[in-house]
């Protein structure tokens, strides 16, 4: 059986203070296939209602009409890193309880499997129906869980889309002058073939903002403000994984819906409109060439260069998953217009 490497760091839970019948062992699936790792790095999330967060309708990237429901955890203590295996299958760890750093007897665990440097798989305890449920760490007692291990592949592209079986790790920073410091982590795992309706949420994991506090290993206070733009998901801010977008941000003609209205602005040719003159608006002719039929058709076509508003038919998370039960899909409505 495994065994965090350096307890003092991983939970804050003291060797000494425990012995070795005490504390949650979870063993290690991947049900998918095997995955190798080298490392493995646990984190214990707030198991308290109060510190998760569901969040509705959050942007999938910022040129797309899908949106996702996101469940939001925040790290209680720190959990620590074991290094040396070889996969992840069959792995036992044992997390021992610490009274000294905190009562709690109920946390989230939350792994992150390595290979090399390279993020390859999360993990978690699933509930009934595949999201992140809590262990009891309790002195004097022996609790036994499984964790659910699906490969991921990290994307560092920031405009990427976070689609099923990718993973984010989201950097922030106070000013150009301080070094990015770890924000979060957001992943969508795989579907479970045997729940297909199961895993259903994006998960992000907030962690301690060290640039307040570089020995904090709490974030239990977070808001859900992934991105650190000062706008927390649930009310104002349709991507918390991209600080440039948020209620109220300046909206440019660049297709994105930046402020997130759910209205994006367009660059598009338009076309002049002609109007029947009357014979006291007519202009006298210039010459005799701009008057011909031909001459007036290639005016009305020459387009202009103008920004196009279209409403954004945002498909909700629920929407999505009554079209996967074979209702019928909504009809999407798309509205133009020209700018004035
Ligand atoms: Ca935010
Ligand atoms: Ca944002
Ligand atoms: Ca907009």
């Amino acid at each position: 059986m495994g065994r965090l490497s350096s307890l003092a760091v991983i939970l804050g839970l003291s060797a000494c203070s425990s012995g070795p019948d005490e504390g949650a062992i979870l063993t290690f699936e991947s049900p998918e296939g095997p995955i190798s790792a080298t490392r493995i790095e646990v984190i214990l999330a707030n198991a308290a209602p109060t510190a998760i967060a569901d969040v509705d309708n959050q942007r999938r990237a910022p040129g797309s009409d899908a949106d996702d429901a996101v469940r939001y955890y925040r790290q209680r203590a720190l959990g620590g890193v074991v290094e040396g295996m070889k996969g992840v299958a069959g792995f036992q760890l044992r997390i021992e309880p610490d009274i000294t750093t905190s009562t709690d007897e109920e946390f989230i665990p939350l792994v992150f499997v390595y290979d090399g440097d390279a993020l390859v798989g999360v993990g978690a305890v699933e509930d009934a129906l595949g999201d992140p449920a809590a262990v009891q760490i309790t002195p004097g007692m022996i609790t036994r869980y499984p964790v659910v291990v699906t490969g991921v592949s990290l994307l560092t592209d920031p405009a990427a889309p976070i689609e099923r079986g990718t993973a984010r790790t989201v950097s922030c920073s106070s000013s150009r002058d301080q070094e990015p410091w770890r924000s979060g982590v957001a992943w969508f795992p795989v579907v479970d073939p045997a729940r297909p309706e199961g895993r259903a949420h994006q998960l992000r994991l907030l962690l301690p903002d060290v640039s307040v506090d570089p020995a904090a290993t709490d974030a239990s206070a977070r808001e859900a403000d992934l991105d650190c733009d000062q706008h927390p998901a649930a009310n104002n801010d349709c991507d918390d994984l991209r600080s440039a977008y948020y209620n109220g941000a300046a909206e440019s003609c660049d297709g994105f819906d930046t402020n997130c209205d759910s209205q994006r602005f367009i660059p598009q040719g338009a076309r002049r409109r002609t109007r029947p003159a009357t014979s006291a608006t007519r202009p006298r002719p210039a010459s005799r060439s701009a008057t011909t039929p031909r001459a007036r058709s290639r005016l009305a076509r020459r387009p202009l260069h103008a920004c196009a508003a279209a409403r954004v038919a945002r498909r909700t998370a629920r929407s999505a998953r009554s079209t996967s039960r074979g209702a019928r899909p909504p009809k999407p409505r798309v509205r133009h217009r020209s700018a004035r």
